[in-house]
C-alpha cells in the first residue's frame, strides 16, 4: 500500500480523501492556494504545501508545482478528486513519468474516454447501448452529412468530440440548418478545445440522466455499484441526485449494468468510473464516460455500504478488487442535495464569511463538507460548500429524512441555495420519481 498520498484538490472532496487515507493508515499531504491555507483538510493533513496564488491555473492546475510538492514531501501517489486535473491525461502521464502513481486509470484510457468519438466506438464494441448516430467524426462533405442526418432522422445534435458535460453541442431541427450548425460547432470546438472534430447523434427530446458507477482493478476484474439519477440539473450543473434511479425495469437495468462491467474489462479500466446514459422509453443510451470519482458518489456509498475512495486507492496501488459482484447489494435509497454559496433566485455566486454553521444529524444523515463557523468562502472556486446526503430503507423515507435534515441546516452570513432545495424536496412530481433533464429549468421558468 502507498505510504503517503498527495491530495491534489480542495474543499469537501479533499477532506473526503483525507478521511479515507487516515482510515487506511496512509500519510497525507495537502496542497493549497494562498487563500486556502485555512481549509479544514489542510489543518488535518500530516503535511501541507502552498502551491501558488489563488487563481486555479497557478495553483490547483499547476502541474510542475504539484510534481515538486510530491518530490519534496516524498508522496508516492496523487489523488486528483474531481474537477481540476482529474481527467487530464497529460497530467496523469507526467505523474507516471516522474515515478509517482496517479490514482485513476491509465493516461491512454483517460484519453480514449476524453475523445467522445473514440469513447462511443469502444462502448459500442463492448456491447454498451449507444445513441443512433454518425458512428465517427462527421466528414468534410455537406452532402454526406445530410445523408447521415436523413438516415438518423431529425432532430439531431452535433457534438464536439473533445467536448462533454454540455460544452460544444448544438441541436438541429431540420436539414436546412444542418450545414451551418456543423460549421459553427466545428469552429467553436476548434477555438475551445483545439480540436474541431464533431459527430452527430439523434437528439433525444425528454430523457433522464442515469449513470452507472463502476470499479475495476485493471487486472481483468470489474464490478458495477448500481445507478444514480441526476436529472435535476440547471445549465448542466447537477442540483439533487439519488440512488438508485427510480422506476427502471429490472431486466433493462441489469442488462445495462452488465454491459458497463464488460466495457471496463474490454478497455482495461482501473479505479472508479461512471458511465453516463440518457434514459428514455425504457431504453439506455450511452453518451459519455467519466474517468474520475464524482461529486455524487456518496449516494452510491450509502446504498451499497462500499467506501469508493478507499477501494479506488486499493486498486490503484495494484491490489485486486476486494469486491465481488454478488456481494454488492443495493440497500434502500439515498438522496444528495448540493449546497452552494449562491443566490437562490439569480444563481450568482455568493462568497463571504460563514458566521454560523449548524449541521443536521441523526440516523441516515451524512454531511460531506469542509465548512466551519468562521470559514470564508473564497470567490475563486466552485460555489459548492456542502453535500447533504440522506439514506433510508425506501425512497419516501429517505426523502422525508432530507426534508428534516434541510430544515436543521443553517449556513449564516452568505446566500445559499437551501431555499431551492427546500422547494425541490417538496415538489410533487419529483416525489413521484423519474422527472427528466428539463424539469428543473422548466420549473424555474428558464
Ligand atoms: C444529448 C441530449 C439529447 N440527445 N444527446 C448534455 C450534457 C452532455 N453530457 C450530453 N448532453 C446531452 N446530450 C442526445 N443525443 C441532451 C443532453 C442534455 C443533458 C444531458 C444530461 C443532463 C442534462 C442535460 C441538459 C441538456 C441537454
Amino acid at each position: 500500500m502507498f505510504d503517503k498520498i498527495l491530495i491534489a484538490n480542495r474543499g469537501e472532496i479533499a477532506l473526503r480523501i483525507l478521511r479515507a487515507c487516515k482510515e487506511m493508515g496512509i500519510a497525507t499531504v495537502a496542497v493549497h492556494s494562498l487563500v486556502d491555507r485555512n481549509l479544514k483538510h489542510v489543518r488535518l493533513a500530516d503535511e501541507s504545501v502552498c502551491i501558488g496564488p489563488n487563481p486555479s491555473p497557478q495553483s490547483y492546475l499547476n502541474v510542475p508545482a504539484l510534481i515538486s510538492a510530491m518530490e519534496i514531501t516524498d508522496a508516492v501517489a496523487v489523488h486528483p478528486g474531481y474537477g481540476f486535473l482529474a481527467e487530464n491525461a497529460d497530467f496523469a502521464e507526467q505523474v507516471q513519468k516522474s515515478g509517482f502513481t496517479f490514482i485513476g486509470p491509465d493516461p491512454d484510457v483517460i484519453r480514449l474516454m476524453g475523445d467522445k468519438v473514440s469513447a462511443i466506438a469502444a462502448m459500442k464494441k463492448a456491447g454498451v447501448p449507444t445513441v443512433p448516430g454518425s458512428d465517427g467524426p462527421l466528414p468534410d462533405n455537406s452532402e454526406r452529412c445530410m445523408e447521415i442526418g436523413r438516415s438518423i432522422g431529425y432532430p439531431v445534435i452535433i457534438k464536439a468530440a473533445a467536448g462533454g458535460g454540455g460544452r460544444g453541442m448544438r441541436v438541429v431541427e431540420k436539414e436546412e440548418e444542418l450545414v451551418n450548425a456543423i460549421a459553427v460547432t466545428k469552429s467553436e470546438a476548434q477555438a475551445a478545445f483545439g480540436d474541431g472534430t464533431v459527430y452527430m447523434e439523434k437528439f433525444l427530446q425528454n430523457p433522464r440522466h442515469v449513470e452507472i458507477q463502476v470499479m475495476a482493478d485493471g487486472q481483468g476484474n470489474a464490478v458495477h455499484l448500481g445507478d444514480r439519477d441526476c436529472s435535476l440539473q440547471r445549465r448542466h450543473q447537477k442540483v439533487l441526485e439519488e440512488a438508485p434511479a427510480p422506476g427502471i425495469p429490472d431486466e433493462v437495468r441489469e442488462q445495462v449494468h452488465e454491459s458497463c462491467v464488460q466495457a471496463c474489462i474490454d478497455i482495461g479500466y482501473r479505479g472508479a468510473g461512471t458511465f453516463e446514459f440518457l434514459y428514455e422509453n425504457e431504453r439506455f443510451y450511452f453518451i459519455e464516460m467519466n474517468t474520475r470519482i464524482q461529486v455524487e458518489h456518496p449516494v452510491t456509498e450509502m446504498v451499497t455500504g462500499v467506501d469508493l475512495i478507499k477501494e479506488q486507492i486499493r486498486v490503484c496501488a495494484g491490489e485486486k478488487l476486494s469486491l465481488k459482484q454478488e456481494d454488492i447489494v443495493i440497500n434502500g435509497h439515498a438522496f444528495e442535495c448540493r449546497i452552494n454559496a449562491e443566490d437562490p433566485q439569480t444563481f450568482f455566486p455568493s462568497p463571504g464569511k460563514v458566521n454560523n454553521f449548524h449541521m443536521p444529524g441523526g440516523l441516515g444523515v451524512r454531511v460531506d463538507s469542509h465548512l466551519y463557523s468562521g470559514y470564508s468562502v473564497p470567490p475563486n472556486y466552485d460555489s459548492m460548500i456542502a453535500k447533504l446526503i440522506t439514506h433510508a430503507e425506501d425512497r419516501e423515507t429517505a426523502l422525508a429524512r432530507m426534508r428534516v435534515a434541510l430544515s436543521e441546516l443553517v449556513v449564516d452570513g452568505i446566500k445559499t441555495n437551501i431555499p431551492l432545495q427546500e422547494e425541490l424536496v417538496r415538489d410533487e412530481n419529483f416525489a413521484k420519481g423519474g422527472v427528466n433533464i428539463h424539469y428543473l429549468e422548466k420549473k424555474l421558468g428558464l
